[in-house]
């Protein structure tokens, strides 16, 4: 095995298994809708997978087993009088009931889409080996769009992306349309993502022009019956770079029309087309700031060109500017609380997790419960840019499990992320995307987890990432407990241990420069401050951290008052947020006992202890997973452990040299002095393409 199957394996279950599946499904009734074929297609390649044999389409309900599917419309379900109203256009039921005397299994939505999600989750029945005889499952999304976002530029290069080039064929397209768009298509559709920005949010202005957007109605129709949705990237000056204007000043009226014009042009050929997604004044990005314009003039004069259609703008937060000496961590807030409400209906603002930008670890970003009159969309990174790209181990699911969780206080206790997202009436969630032409899609084996999860997160942000973990091993490593159990352990584990290693307390943005992948935690000379990892740890002589209390930069103050009383008092804010919030004297007692420096270097030996042991799992399930995929993933912890020991040695050889401490006892010294460190040219890392 490759991977290339990813959850979607569907290999034999075992023989009592399929007895008591197989009286179940018997065949099934058609349909011809597209989703409802692609439906019926799935359901026979699951069953043929798992039970070794193909159901038949039948016009009607032939005797026990019949899987029926279709709408609350269609005249075999009707009659049933299923509570399908409060499960909306997404959601489904599956149930088992007796039609003209048989046993069936009923999986019905109120559109089509919901039938393909309802068909998804009948397999992932089988797929984890639940009964199936009594079934009455009903779901539906809580957020309404759940998009990727794809990095991809035009010419393949995938920026961040560590799985080879983009899946995207420009040059092939639309003559070739290549199976593996509908691959992707299903796989998403398995987990409810609904749709996909095809181009990097740093923007080529050509992907509008006809002869892409041609490019782009044939992908769109791949996606359709699975119910995705395209959408662009926007190069705010676009209206310059392809329309000729002088201008992209979105109060320009001639600007307005220009995009309008385009917008039209799209829909014309894409119908369903989802919208747009713009980076705007943000690294180097253009925008309306640059004729002194807000960013809710932008996004509404483009959300204006979107309306008629019923499209969407995605408007990005992700803003930090070289003139602001303002630590950087504020500046989203600062520029975007003071726009709520200010934004059209149909404007998400997209806001990444945390404040700074995908770190092993960072607090949740204080924009979320803070703009209560604007929808807010999450933007996960799901390519692991800052947590050691496709090789290292690091299940996301944890992570983002974190961040939805926490409480915003906004507006009062016992708020959530998850709850913010959920609120308001239209509702998202981003992934960047870490997809490639790599055989196993994403780079690692481990790394298809977590687009896995991104898609359970989207679908449900109250989801927990211990289930999602056992959900995917099952379905991606087989359903023996000692191989699954195993999987999870590792999984859960496993991000901690990588905070461990390269970013422990509440550290963060340490690597060296012109990736974001080895150590780095000397470097001072960049060009802005705030590109330096000195900016983000100060560490002195006194101590190490980033003062943003009150009597800081006072970055605390963004978030509620209960949460700013926290996060600003040394002896109330989480460990693991510590250095983040305060500068810390070396010397400063830890709840274990130990002094700050100790608790560091304790904390790097415990990442790499924890690499360690995943390798040690790993090895014990040797001849219990299939071989290529056991060798690929042990040679990457190989390649992981290594490099944990790299982020330990060189982060400690250098704190050593501020903090001037010894190490504490039972902790060996790096290998070698921290000149040495410091010489290492990161071998072959891609980096933003620039
Ligand atoms: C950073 C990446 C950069 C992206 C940027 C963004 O290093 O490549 O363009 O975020 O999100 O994480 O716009």
């Amino acid at each position: 095995e490759t991977g290339y199957d990813l959850w979607l394996r569907y290999r034999p279950v075992e023989p009592a298994w399929q007895q008591r599946y197989a009286g179940r499904v018997s065949h099934y009734v058609v349909a011809d809708r597209p989703t409802l074929i692609a439906a019926t297609d799935e359901l026979r390649r699951g069953v043929a997978g798992m039970l070794g044999y193909e159901p038949v389409g039948r016009e009607t309900v032939m005797g026990d087993g019949a899987v029926v599917l279709g709408t609350g419309a269609s005249p075999l379900i009707a009659p049933l009088g299923l509570p399908l109203a409060k499960l909306g256009r997404e959601g489904f039921l599956i149930r088992s009931a007796t039609i003209e005397g048989r046993r069936v299994t009923v999986i019905a939505g109120n559109a089509d889409i919901g039938v393909l999600y309802g068909v998804f989750r009948f397999l992932k029945l089988i797929q984890t080996r639940q009964p199936i005889d009594a079934l009455d499952v009903s779901d539906a999304p809580k957020l309404r769009l759940r998009v990727l976002n794809h990095w991809d530029n035009l010419d393949r290069y995938v920026e961040r992306g560590y799985a080879g080039q983009s899946i995207w064929d420009w040059q092939k397209l639309p003559g070739h349309l290549d199976p593996r768009y509908t691959y992707y298509a299903r796989a998403n559709a398995s987990i409810g993502i609904n749709g996909t920005v095809l181009t990097n949010v740093n923007a080529n202005a050509d992907a509008l022009r006809p002869e892409w957007l041609a490019k782009v109605k044939a992908l769109a129709g791949v996606f359709r019956p699975y119910g995705i949705k395209v959408y662009l990237t926007a190069r705010f000056s676009a209206p310059i770079e392809l329309g000729g204007l002088k201008t992209a000043d979105p109060l320009d009226p001639q600007v307005a029309a220009w995009w309008k014009a385009k917008v039209d042009e799209i829909y014309r050929l894409i119908p369903d087309f989802g919208g747009l997604l713009v980076k705007a004044n943000s690294e180097g990005q253009p925008g309306p700031n640059d004729y002194k314009r807000s960013h809710a003039d932008g996004a509404n004069m483009l959300a204006d060109a979107l309306a008629p259609h019923g499209g969407t703008l995605m408007w990005r937060a992700f803003v930090y500017a070289a003139e602001n000496p303002d630590d950087r961590h504020k500046q989203a807030y600062t520029e975007f609380a003071p726009l709520d409400g200010k934004f059209r209906d149909n404007v998400l603002v997209q806001v990444k997790n945390g404040a700074i930008d995908f770190q092993p670890r960072e607090p949740f970003h204080p924009l979320f419960g803070a703009m209560p009159r604007t929808p807010l969309m999450m933007e996960f990174q799901i390519t692991k840019e800052y947590l050691g790209f496709a090789t290292h181990l690091a299940y996301l699911g944890t992570m983002w499990e974190e961040v939805l969780q926490a409480d915003t206080f906004r507006p009062r206790k016992g708020t959530s992320v998850a709850q913010v997202l959920e609120s308001g009436a239209t509702t998202g969630m981003a992934g960047v995307a870490n997809i490639g032409s790599d055989s196993n899609w994403s780079g690692s084996q481990f790394d298809q987890a977590n687009w896995y999860a991104f898609g359970r997160f989207a679908w449900d942000p109250d989801a927990r990432a211990e289930p999602i973990a056992r959900d995917w091993a099952a379905m991606t490593w087989g359903n023996d407990p000692a191989v699954t159990g195993p999987i999870v352990g590792m999984m859960m584990a496993s991000r901690e241990a990588v905070v461990d290693y390269m970013t422990p307390l509440g550290l963060g943005h340490l690597m060296a420069t012109g990736h974001h992948y080895g150590p780095g935690p000397w470097v001072a000379d960049l060009a802005r401050p705030e590109w330096n990892p000195t900016y983000y740890h100060k560490a002195d002589a006194s101590g190490i951290g980033f003062d943003r209390t009150r009597t800081g930069t006072d970055a605390v103050g963004q978030y509620a008052a209960p949460v700013a009383a926290q996060f600003g008092d040394g002896k109330r804010v989480p460990e693991k947020l510590l250095l983040w919030f305060h500068h810390v004297p070396w010397g400063h007692r830890m709840r274990s006992g130990r002094s700050l420096w100790d608790e560091l270097v304790t904390r790097y030996d415990r990442g790499v202890a924890g690499v360690a042991a995943m390798q040690a799992d790993w090895t014990a399930l040797e001849g219990k997973v299939d071989d290529r995929r056991w060798r690929e993933v042990r040679d990457f912890l190989a390649i992981q452990r290594d490099e944990a020991q790299w982020w330990r040695d060189a982060s400690i050889a250098y704190f050593q040299s501020v903090s001037k401490r010894p190490l504490p006892a039972g902790h060996a010294a790096p290998a070698h002095p921290l000149d040495w460190y410091k010489a290492i040219r990161t071998p072959y890392a891609p980096g933003n393409g620039k």
